[in-house]
């Protein structure tokens, strides 16, 4: 047969997995054409047209391929000529249209393009993913020589570390650290400390009351409810301290805060005097502010101690000459203090005949001004860092 003598298409390997036509296609179809189909000009056109089509197809597609730059361009190529939409399926579709005879060798030839393209855009595609993951890398790179962010280290609040400077020096004094509920009812807040319902003396403080049908509830005005509760719970002697948070409804100003912290300090027993509490209070302002340190009491009036005193420091700041921070008066008022009041010992089952007692309550956010000359109070519940830093508070 003549056709053996002319491999009607031939494909041949090319190192590795690329495939190339041994014969031209259009070279093919010309002799194709000469030998089976002679005079049938329609079939002839067909196929001339045909392999015109593979010919500018393959010649499209390998130019176009050579440009790609990007990932984006591979991507884009490939949806155009290999795509299912693409021009190559769209060729392959198109061998329908020709006689039967014909299909066979013109779909080999297509599907040799086919294979062609495919073995040709595999390596471009890889080479242009991986310059792109190297481009990537290089753009992430972190360089290490450069120096490490420094972690901000925190610390403890200065309220927080006065009251522990506090719970010591006190615990030295024989003192223990109690704490209490800074939601209060109406008795331990007042009742129990002489300061009946009705009597102007509640007055004094600017409460919040919680809203309870069933029992009277308050933020705990200050830390003074934690008498009645102690000397409620032990026989004395007594001795103990409370810090915590005390809250009024209050406007804010430099010295004044809604929110602010006290310790209490209690101590019952048999012939505890003036003297005692005087001792105690003058040792803490010197362990606390240094040993040069005075103190002042100066009558004051409060419902639960008689006879009562305010309790001022002399100006660590100025060293009582006077300054902006003691409003250059050379003290510092700390807070209130007394002999526990005869009604009140009664009141919480003790013998005032037998037992006496002193109680103070200090304002602790005024003790850390003093100790390091700040001169609004505001601050430290601002949370405001620069602030905090200032005080080397937070070390960074
Ligand atoms: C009392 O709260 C009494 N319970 C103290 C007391 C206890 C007296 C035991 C006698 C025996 P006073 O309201 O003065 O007292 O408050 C005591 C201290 O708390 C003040 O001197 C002040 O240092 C601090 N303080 C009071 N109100 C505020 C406020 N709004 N902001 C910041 N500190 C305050």
């Amino acid at each position: 047969m003549a056709h053996k003598r002319i491999a009607p298409i031939g494909v041949m390997k090319q190192g590795g997995t690329a495939w190339r036509p041994l014969v031209p296609v259009e070279g093919f179809f010309r002799a194709w054409n000469v030998l089976f189909l002679g005079s049938m000009g329609t079939m002839t056109d067909q196929l001339h047209g045909l392999t015109k089509d593979i010919d500018s197809l393959r010649e499209e597609a390998l130019s176009r391929l050579e440009s790609l730059q990007s990932v984006d361009d591979s991507v884009a190529w490939e949806r155009e000529f290999l795509g299912p939409k693409g021009k190559m399926t769209t060729l392959l579709r198109g061998l329908g249209g020709l006689p039967p005879e014909a299909r066979p060798a013109a779909g080999r030839a297509a599907q040799s393009l086919r294979q062609e393209l495919e073995n040709t855009f595999r390596p471009v595609r890889e080479r242009l993913a991986k310059g792109a993951l190297l481009q990537r890398l290089s753009a992430d790179a972190v360089d290490v020589t450069l120096p490490g962010r420094q972690p901000l280290i925190g610390a403890a609040h200065p309220v927080s570390t006065m009251i522990d400077e506090l719970v010591e020096i006190f615990g030295l004094l024989g003192f223990r650290a109690i704490f209490g509920p800074e939601v209060e009812t109406g008795r331990y807040n007042f009742d129990l400390l002489n300061i009946p319902a009705d009597h102007p003396a509640r007055d004094v403080w600017d409460t919040i009351i919680v809203d309870d049908p069933d029992v009277e509830l308050v933020l705990r005005t200050h830390t003074s409810p934690m008498q009645a509760r102690a000397m409620e719970r032990s026989e004395p002697p007594i001795r103990v301290i409370v810090p915590g948070k005390a809250f009024r409804f209050e406007a804010q100003d430099a010295s004044h805060e809604w929110q602010f912290s006290q310790i209490e300090g209690l101590a019952v027993d048999t012939h505890i005097t003036m003297t005692d509490l005087k001792g105690v209070l003058q040792e803490m302002a010197r362990q606390l502010f240094g040993p040069e340190r005075r103190i002042r009491f100066r009558c004051d009036f409060f419902p639960f101690v008689e006879p009562g005193v305010e309790f001022a420091v002399d100006c660590a700041i100025c060293n009582g000459t006077g300054c902006r921070v003691c409003k250059h008066s050379g003290w510092l008022e700390m807070g209130g203090a007394g002999m526990v009041h005869p009604n009140v010992l009664r009141a919480v089952g003790h013998d005032p005949d037998i037992f006496t007692g002193f109680a103070f309550g200090l304002g602790i956010e005024r003790l850390v001004m003093m100790k390091y000359g700040v001169d609004d109070l505001r601050i430290f519940a601002a949370t405001d860092i620069r602030l905090l830093r200032k005080l080397s508070f937070v070390a960074f």
